[in-house]
């Protein structure tokens, strides 16, 4: 498909963000499933990879690159990830996949954060995109009541465990003013592992593919 192509062409351009004999931080999503399939063609001039999901892990596997765990591995110069929604200062939502607390931990990690995506993800304001937070489940109706006083509208998404084995709220409706408060406020409701705003820690690339080829933003 259209969109299929432009997520293509995103990976492809992240390629040259890979630096020969290191371990490479991998996400997760469909637009890094592209990416996993471009690395695969370096697999012998990388070390190998450090992954954000079993998925993700999964499928670095098939292609016979080697995955280290995080605490294995001495540094992490680049890490290459998707986003459901970026914007003009690198700020992220993220967590449609669910991964959002592996990928949080190595973007913490690493030197790099290079975002790929399709056009669409570029937005002036985060927030049509439901937040993900992800919560310890005996957590859920507590940390809901505290996303309801923060003014949004948590949605239980129902039937999906995390690798980690926690649940995750959907929330709705956010007028998202200040993605870095609110991350922060997140983070202190008692109950919650990992909100989906990546604020404090955003990206340093972003790789946004358009029908006329791969915008670069820097930050
Ligand atoms: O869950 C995530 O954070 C993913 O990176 C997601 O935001 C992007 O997934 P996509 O590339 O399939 O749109």
């Amino acid at each position: 498909s259209a969109s299929d192509k432009l997520k293509q062409q995103a990976a492809q351009a992240a390629i040259k963000y890979v630096e020969k004999g290191t371990i490479v931080g991998v996400g997760t999503g469909s637009t890094v499933n592209f990416f996993i399939d471009e690395l695969a063609k370096m697999k012998d001039d990388i070390e190998g990879a450090v992954s954000s999901s079993e998925a993700s892990s999964e499928r670095l596997k098939q292609h016979g690159i080697e995955v280290f765990e995080l605490n294995n591995a001495p540094e992490v110069p680049v890490y290459i990830d998707g986003a459901d929604e970026i914007d003009e200062h690198g700020q992220m939502i993220k967590g449609g996949g669910a991964a959002l607390t592996r990928e949080k931990i190595v973007a913490a990690v690493a030197k790099k954060f290079v975002c790929i995506a399709d056009e669409t993800k570029l937005v002036g304001r985060l927030g049509q995109f439901p937040l993900p937070v992800e919560v310890i489940p005996m957590a859920r109706s507590y940390v809901a009541r505290q996303i309801v006083k923060l003014g949004g509208d948590p949605v239980w998404r129902q039937g999906v465990t995390t690798d980690n084995g926690n649940w995750i709220l959907d929330v709705h409706n956010l007028d998202i003013l200040n993605a870095v408060e609110l991350e922060e406020q997140l983070n202190n409701v008692v109950g919650v592992v990992t909100n989906g705003l990546f604020a404090a820690r955003s990206a340093d690339v972003a790789l946004l593919a358009t029908a006329d080829g791969v915008k670069e933003l820097k930050w």
